[in-house]
């Protein structure tokens, strides 16, 4: 693979421990790193061991505070190509030539859990992307939902301290399902319209490659004659959006709580590249005032069917870290690093974000020098009179650290005309200076009610299970009632559900506010692909071998993977005393982790029927919406089902087996992913 600019700026800081002897951090060689230095050799440690205070010292300084918030994430490198060029709209040169490569580092991750947290658990899901351009660092630090909770930076301390494990007990972990969250969203309605996201399949993404981005904020593009537009920046994966359903997070959770690091980790290392277009919404000034939402209001999106989202380049992920603390661990992002032609808006809450993430990293990091950081580090030179600090990584030359100055001749001097430079957008404010909310912020429920609307019958019965779940897990009987009124100013039918479960009353005057509806807000009508699909194929020794290579050549050629699931690791063997390599047993794996379950004929169906493994197998494929795949003699493992189950979408049973015709019924039904018409309960 060819190097980008940042890679072969990366490579003058990697350093390799292939070979050679062990030394101090001072370079003297060590030749004995397992003893330490005693007075006689059952006598006490030596104060002047300084190979072995100098080891331990380093060890007990390892750890950095984790980030407040996004603690738990994973990322990766990867690079950026714009489709054509936008200089009509902005000045932002690596959006200007459709040529230009410019290197990004993406770090994705849950809010709420600490470092150590499951990946899968209901949550918002952070999408981070730096864009190295050759005008400095850009970044969008974005979400995978499209609105935020609040409506003004000043209330992030008090939403995050709700949300978080309470303080008394530290408990739940990475998990809103708990009193002080919903007593905070009852007592505050903006939240509302997050809270439906929250509860919706989005925040339990199947993979980060699966996810949407958005920037959240309005922003502005400004071009070289100072004209501006409002603009909304998107990232859509090129695989669809998929998320888990909730049984399957929480199996996840604890059978591998890496589920999504490792699938984003594992599809880069086998060559399979991570591809998003990124998507703008462009709105012109003059049209600020034209909706009956605030452009201003982060709690608010603009519905793509009216300003649509025009695709303007891909970004392609596709090479690992190095090392994830150097890399994923020390990246520092920040809304406020903007390039020229990208700008702010008075968002309250991109307001207040502009300051709080170079805040947090001087705490977090150790001191102002933290973008001197490999990863941190622009590719253009840094030229200023910034001096020392904690970790001052270069030597500045010279006499001068001050402007103006002419023992330096002036230099480094104000960039001129000709010379790229950020100016400020030259926004006429007006107004008194006022510690209140604008009257336009004050509508919370028409926009949760557009998102119930646009929602399919199984992301409405998700949603619904959700809230059951969540506020089931609240202590205070006062909270469930009060949500539950809140949701009568979003739907009936909704809080009418949720009431029933959480055993509240249902608001006697429940109304939906809105009749709008905004298709793209659904998942059901996103792109499938079997590329992303997974199967396992349960066998035993005496397994059909046709059966087995047609499914298997079928799925390879489709770009499916599959994997072998017997009772041991090793060789099983087939019906024409051929074998087939296992690589999980049910010790090992389990259906959480596969889209189907593929069963061949063979005289192996019997012997099947009683493991436990191959039950649990196919009663969660069953559960979570999945293809089920049965042929010849293993259509009798169909008894396993309950009754009345066996004749549901998505499971492929042929007795006489036409092998040919079965298979593609199978992927046909594996491309389709899930089969929500299936009644489960
Ligand atoms: Fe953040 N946020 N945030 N946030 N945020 C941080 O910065 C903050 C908000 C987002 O992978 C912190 O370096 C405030 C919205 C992501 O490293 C901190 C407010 C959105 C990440 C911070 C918000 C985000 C962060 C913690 C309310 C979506 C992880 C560690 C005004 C548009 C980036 C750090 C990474 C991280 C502050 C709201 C996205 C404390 C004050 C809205 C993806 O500075």
């Amino acid at each position: 693979m060819k190097k980008n600019q940042k890679s072969l700026d990366l490579d003058t800081a990697r350093v390799s421990h292939g070979s050679g002897y062990l030394t101090t951090n001072q370079g003297v060689g060590v030749n004995n790193t397992d003893d330490s230095l005693k007075a006689g050799k059952r006598g006490p440690t030596l104060m002047e061991d300084f190979i072995f205070r100098e080891k331990i010292t380093h060890f007990d300084h390892e750890r950095i505070p984790e980030r407040i918030v996004h603690a738990r994430g994973s990322g990766a490198h990867g690079y950026f190509q714009v489709y054509e060029n936008l200089s009509h709209l902005t000045k932002a040169h690596f959006l200007s030539d459709p040529n230009l490569i410019t290197p990004v580092f993406v770090r994705f991750s849950t809010v709420a859990g600490f470092r150590g947290s499951p990946d899968t658990v209901r949550d918002v899901r952070g999408f981070a992307v730096k864009f190295y351009t050759q005008e400095g660092n850009y970044d969008i630090v974005g979400n995978n939902m499209p609105v935020f909770f609040i409506q003004d930076a000043i209330k992030f301390p008090d939403l995050i301290h709700s949300v978080k494990p309470e303080p008394n007990n530290e408990m739940p972990q990475a998990a809103s399902a708990h009193d002080t969250f919903w007593d905070f969203v009852v007592n505050t309605p903006e939240t509302m319209h997050n809270v439906m996201w929250l509860m919706s399949p989005r925040a339990v993404p199947k993979s980060y490659r699966t996810m949407e981005g958005f920037g959240i904020n309005t922003f502005r593009l400004v071009n070289t004659k100072g004209e501006f537009k409002f603009v909304k920046f998107h990232w859509k994966p090129l695989l669809g959006v998929h998320s888990l359903v909730w049984d399957e997070a929480e199996k996840i959770a604890g059978k591998d709580p890496d589920f999504n690091r490792r699938d984003l980790w594992e599809n880069i290392e086998n060559g399979n590249p991570v591809e998003f277009e990124l998507g703008i919404q462009v709105l012109n000034p003059e049209d600020e005032f034209k909706f009956d939402f605030d452009i201003l209001d982060c709690t608010k999106l603009w519905p793509e069917e009216l300003i649509p989202v025009q695709k303007i380049g891909k970004m392609t992920l596709n090479q690992n870290v190095n090392n994830f603390f150097a890399e994923t661990e020390q990246i520092a992002f920040c809304p406020a690093n903007v390039v020229p032609g990208i700008d702010f808006s008075n968002d309250p809450m991109l307001q207040g974000r502009l300051f709080s993430y170079l805040d947090t990293q001087i705490s977090r990091l150790g001191g102002p020098n933290f973008q001197q950081i490999p990863i941190n580090r622009p590719l253009p030179k840094v030229n200023n009179n910034q001096r020392d600090g904690m970790h001052r990584m270069t030597i500045d030359e010279g006499q001068t650290s001050y402007y103006p100055n002419s023992l330096n001749n002036g230099e480094p001097h104000a960039a001129r005309d000709g010379e790229s430079h950020f100016e400020h957008y030259q926004e006429k404010v007006d107004g008194h200076i006022i510690r209140e909310r604008s009257a336009s912020f004050r509508d919370h429920y028409t926009q949760p009610a557009m998102f119930w609307n646009s929602m399919s019958d199984w992301e409405r019965a998700h949603i619904i299970d959700a809230f059951r779940f969540q506020l089931g897990k609240c202590k205070n009987k006062n909270t469930h009632q009060r949500l539950v009124d809140m949701l009568g100013n979003v739907d009936p039918v909704l809080a009418q559900k949720v009431a029933e479960g959480l055993g509240a009353t249902p608001p006697a005057n429940a109304t939906n506010p809105t009749t709008a509806a905004s298709p793209a807000l659904s998942m059901e009508n996103t792109a499938k692909s079997p590329k992303t699909r997974k199967v396992a194929i349960l066998l035993g020794d005496g397994f059909d071998k046709v059966q087995f290579n047609a499914i298997t050549s079928a799925l390879t050629a489709a770009g499916a993977s599959f994997d072998v699931v017997s009772g041991k690791l090793g060789p099983v063997m087939a019906s024409d005393n051929s074998t087939v390599e296992c690589t999980q047993t049910y010790a090992t794996t389990a259906a959480v982790f596969y889209d189907a379950v593929y069963i061949p004929g063979g005289s192996h169906a019997e012997s099947l029927k009683g493991l436990v493994g191959v039950h649990s197998f196919l009663c969660d494929t069953f559960n979570h919406y999945k293809t089920i795949g049965l042929s010849g003699e293993a259509t009798a493992l169909l008894s396993l089902l309950r009754t009345g189950q066996k004749e549901e979408p998505g499971i492929i049973c042929e007795p006489a087996t036409n092998v040919a015709s079965y298979v593609g019924n199978f992927l046909e039904a594996l491309t389709t992913g899930r089969h929500f018409q299936r009644k489960i309960s």
